[in-house]
């Protein structure tokens, strides 16, 4: 096993130890029952777990010390802890204990990403160890998932929580774990976005891709193109009021995202899906037919004018608005379902698009259609359903992400009863989401070619939080386990029972997710 504990951080660790037990005299729990960190319900499951099969007992004593850099991490945890437990924990104050979570940073060059991270688990201490606050946030997320529902009430004269003991190494199998959510068709809030970026970094997904334009709605702020919201904002499918997102706010979604290293990917779709874009600016529209507003699910009937250079100088406004508020590195130009622009318009209109977003110093995600076009290959085509496309996007260098309608689009329904979804790509149960594996799912497409994998939600069929999360969980779960774990470490049998104990989780989160007969959800103390 990789040794990645430098002397220095383990002899700060050390001093806070035999300070602490000074403090205190010794461990004052003297027997810990049997527990076995291998077995506990984590989800993704880590790359390497050894039990030593005794525990840390977290109480109210318990204190936060964190590296200098880490302790905006330091009051995340504390903050989780006390929603799940109700424990008010000090962070870089002085502890009462000789029992405390330490989050460290090293320097190591062992380390294989910027994800990684080791947690340590004995009976006197947790320790994270990670060299970037990146890594350690994913460790954050496996500690407060060994956190159990309950305390033990019996070993000690204060209530205890038990994490079992051990050590895990873990970093993730694809750089890319994305989620995409479309708030065109029907718009979700900035609270809605939020509490959905919430529950995925939970999970260790690390994007969420928002779908900001379509034919039925443009939902974010563009200051030199007023109209896109005024007029193009304000419908939606069904009929219903639309909405949009100020500059304001979406720089506050891009800021919260961060926080839990979440990297948001906006997308602007194009040429096609541009309905609404067109009834603002009729200049842009190139279908030759009058532009009205459209609030049906059809799609393929819009496309821009790909010959009229005041179109490309359109598009360079909004690229450069977007991409000032978006540090990330991607800007997604769509590309999809051009059905009424000529081929070599497209190709033509996709190979210019590229060099704009290039100019405003973001890589360029589209739909794979994009692989026809002359594009840069630091360009990245996101596979939903032509494998060819797929193929052909790599042999021409880029890297591809993947998002195969048959498995990964969580708009499908689940099966012919589910309340809510469509069926083009067939129904998707939760386990077949889970049962694929992506490194072999497009022959000639292997793991080197894939940066990743991702879960789209369109919104059609879905108006409010309570109907996203019914399509969305349980199985964006599953695709955060097939991002982040390997292919060894990815098992149905095993999955499903460490889902089935999520319920704690997302019934504290008030998640209204999809009671699947597949699996065995557990009762949890707050379900009723
Ligand atoms: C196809 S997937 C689309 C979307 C629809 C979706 C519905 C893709 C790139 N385009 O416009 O919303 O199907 O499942």
């Amino acid at each position: 096993m990789r040794r990645t504990l430098l002397l220095k951080p383990l002899l700060l660790l050390c001093s806070l130890l035999v300070l602490t037990a000074c403090k205190q005299g010794q461990n004052d729990i003297e027997h810990y029952p049997e527990t076995n960190l291998a077995q506990e319900n984590l989800i993704p499951k880590p790359l390497q777990i050894k039990a030593t099969h005794s525990a840390f007992g977290l109480d109210q004593n318990t204190g936060i010390y964190t590296a200098t850099g880490f302790s905006e991490l330091g009051q995340y945890l504390a903050e989780k802890i006390k929603w799940q437990t109700n424990l008010d924990l000090s962070v870089n104050g002085t502890s009462n204990s000789n029992r405390n979570i330490l989050i460290q940073k090293l320097n190591d060059s062992k380390l294989p990403n910027k994800e990684a991270y080791e947690l340590n688990i004995s009976q006197d201490s947790v320790v994270i160890s990670a060299n970037t606050a990146e890594g350690a946030f994913r460790g954050v997320q496996t500690l407060r998932q060994l956190i159990p529902e309950t305390s033990n009430d019996t070993l000690s004269k204060n209530k205890l929580w038990l994490i079992p003991s051990g050590k895990i190494t873990d970093y993730p199998n694809f750089e890319y774990r994305g989620a995409m959510l479309d708030v065109a068709r029907h718009f979700f809030s900035v609270e809605d976005v939020k509490k959905y970026i919430d529950l995925l970094a939970y999970y260790k997904i690390n994007a969420l891709h928002l779908h900001l334009t379509d034919d039925q709605g443009w939902r974010i702020e563009i200051k030199s193109w007023p109209k896109l919201t005024e007029i193009g904002g304000s419908t939606e499918v069904g009929g219903g009021p639309g909405g949009f997102y100020t500059q304001e706010e979406y720089k506050d979604l891009v800021a919260y995202a961060a926080k839990q290293h979440i990297t948001i990917i906006p997308e602007v779709d194009m040429p096609g899906h541009t309905n609404a874009a067109s009834l603002a600016y009729p200049f842009l529209n190139g279908n030759g037919k009058e532009v009205t507003p459209y609030t049906g699910i059809e799609v393929g009937f819009s496309t821009f004018d790909t010959r009229k250079d005041s179109v490309y100088d359109f598009i360079d406004d909004v690229v450069r608005e977007i991409s000032e508020m978006t540090p990330g590195p991607y800007f997604h130009a769509g590309g999809d379902e051009s059905l009424v622009t000529k081929k070599e318009d497209f190709n033509y209109f996709i190979s210019r698009v590229d060099k704009i977003v290039k100019k405003h110093n973001k890589r360029m995600i589209g739909w794979d259609e994009i692989a026809h076009a002359d594009i840069d290959t630091t360009a990245i085509a996101q596979f939903w359903s032509n494998k060819d496309n797929a193929k052909l996007a790599v042999e021409k260098g880029l890297k591809v992400i993947l998002s195969p309608g048959k498995k990964a689009y969580l708009d499908m329904k689940y099966d012919s009863l589910s309340k809510y979804g469509l069926h083009w790509a067939g129904y998707i149960p939760v386990d077949t989401a889970y049962i694929w594996t992506p490194e072999r799912y497009i022959e000639g497409v292997s793991k080197e070619n894939i940066l990743g994998i991702e879960a789209p939600l369109w919104s059609e069929t879905i108006t409010n939080m309570e109907e996203l999360e019914y399509l969305a969980f349980p199985r964006v779960i599953g695709h955060a386990e097939l991002g982040w774990s390997t292919e060894e470490n990815r098992d149905w049998e095993d999955y499903k029972q460490r889902l089935a104990n999520q319920t704690p989780y997302l019934d504290r989160m008030n998640v209204k997710y999809y009671p699947s007969k597949l699996i065995d959800w557990k009762k949890s103390k707050d379900s009723n």
